[in-house]
């Protein structure tokens, strides 16, 4: 059995993070926008929590930020003529085209996509296949710089499988790894692969939700679980509960989050939550007293609160066997029902013993917490040694980006701004930049 460790690898917010209003389910996208945002804020608040993180002693990574406004995507759309004249033409023609394709969206990268340890694949490597996010627009156009980025970050294929995405259509809507947790006793061991979704999609009478979408699909999942070798007996899926996709739960980790033994979820999380903690304790085997289903009832906080406060948009971290920490977004502490609840886990039997708080409010405002933040990667001491260095987070890392952010970032940003030449150029001056400091090669169209 090999040992391994659990990375984490956050987003860093790109320089036109701004409030668009453009994720029809998500309820704090849609009440903020147009709100004006502060890029610099939003980037100094994601790397902080990375630095506490390593500070801890955890592993912690850093994923680019991808080139926005995405002007290729505009030419794909029909405009033309110098960049200037492009932005120029889709602001008065589409400005919701031109916010749609200024998203600094790529800073969640638990919708990067979908990663399997080497413990659990068939061929002992690293799988990762990057999400199509096909739902939305403006994070359709994500998944080809990300797996851009993942190949520049786990470089070498003796330890990793790079994917590509699943078909860019609604049959196969991925949202990667929001909707994927892995439970397992040691993170090198072979471990169970947990796959939500939204609907099943070639099943016109199966539940699904009437108000919002279902982003993520059975079929998807299912396709992912193939192409990364897991065997049948090592994967459990469950469906969302609609209703509270419908309440403005866009994924499962608005919901419920999990860690090696312990599966921390709200009681209206799943469709059917006694199938899924069945099936979840029957892939776990025996030793079944230690998984722990940690089940936060209605009647402690309802679902308005999950939504309000990402109670579950945490980051349920080991410190060691039966010792977790939930890193939490500020505004758990905020609300009452919450803070109580947290208080009275703490004190009491699971494996949960702290929360730690982290200020994260330009990304909450988009419907962005902790978690989202986040895409975990188990990796074998060889397969760290594997990676590209640069991206890892440590004290002259720390430094660097945020004298670079310094020199990039605008601290006010309004949609009007989008359209600006200017933000354009600093953008690509500002990635140019940060491909040199995280040693990533030329991984945008503008560098090509
Ligand atoms: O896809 N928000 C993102 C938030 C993603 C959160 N990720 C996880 N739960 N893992 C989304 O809805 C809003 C952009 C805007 O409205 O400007 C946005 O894309």
């Amino acid at each position: 059995m090999n040992t391994a460790t659990e990375a984490n690898f956050d987003g860093l917010v790109g320089p036109t993070h701004n409030y668009s209003g453009l994720s029809f389910g998500n309820v704090a996208s849609l009440n903020n926008s147009a709100r004006p945002s502060n890029p610099k804020a939003a980037a100094k608040q994601g790397l902080t929590k990375m630095k506490a993180l390593a500070d801890m002693g955890f592993v912690q990574g850093v994923l680019a930020p991808h080139e926005r406004p995405h002007i290729p995507s505009l030419r794909k759309l029909g405009f033309s003529g110098t960049d200037a004249q492009v932005l120029q033409q889709v602001a008065k023609q589409a400005p919701k085209l031109l916010a749609a394709v200024s998203s600094a969206s790529c800073m969640w990268t638990a919708n990067a996509a979908t990663v399997s340890p080497s413990g659990d694949t068939q061929d002992g490597r690293v799988h990762f296949s990057p999400a199509n996010l096909v739902n939305k627009f403006h994070r359709s156009i994500e998944h080809e710089t990300t797996g851009a980025i993942l190949q520049a970050t786990f470089r070498d294929d003796k330890h990793f499988a790079h994917h590509s995405a699943l078909p860019s259509v609604d049959h196969f809507g991925d949202e990667g790894a929001a909707n994927h947790t892995r439970f397992c006793h040691g993170y090198g061991e072979k471990g169970i692969e947990f796959f939500v979704y939204g609907m099943e999609a070639f099943n016109m009478n199966a539940p699904r939700p009437e108000k919002f979408p279902a982003r993520h699909t059975l079929e998807a999942s299912q396709a992912v679980a193939r192409r990364h070798g897991l065997t049948p007996d090592q994967v459990v899926y469950a469906q969302q509960n609609p209703a509270v996709i419908d309440a403005g739960v866009f994924h499962n980790d608005v919901i419920a989050v999990g860690n090696r033994n312990a599966h921390f979820y709200h009681q209206e999380a799943f469709l059917d939550t006694a199938k899924m903690k069945q099936d979840l304790l029957t892939a776990w085997g025996d030793r079944a007293s230690e998984f722990h289903l940690i089940e936060v009832p209605t009647a402690s906080v309802s679902v308005q609160d999950c939504i309000q406060s990402y109670l579950f948009n945490s980051q349920l971290l080991s410190r060691g066997d039966n010792d977790m920490v939930l890193v939490v977004p500020g505004e758990c502490e905020n609300n009452s029902a919450v803070w109580a609840y947290l208080n009275s886990l703490v004190a009491g039997k699971s494996p949960i013993n702290e929360v730690k708080v982290f200020d994260l409010k330009q990304s909450m405002s988009n419907g962005g917490g902790p978690a989202c933040l986040r895409l975990r990667v188990a990796l074998t001491d060889a397969e760290q040694k594997a990676i590209n260095p640069s991206t890892l987070m440590n004290d002259v890392l720390f430094e660097r980006l945020n004298t670079w952010v310094d020199a990039h970032y605008r601290d006010e940003l309004h949609e009007a701004d989008l359209a600006d030449p200017q933000l354009l150029i600093e953008s690509r001056n500002a990635l140019d930049e940060l491909t040199q400091i995280m040693d990533l090669g030329s991984v945008y169209e503008f560098q090509r």
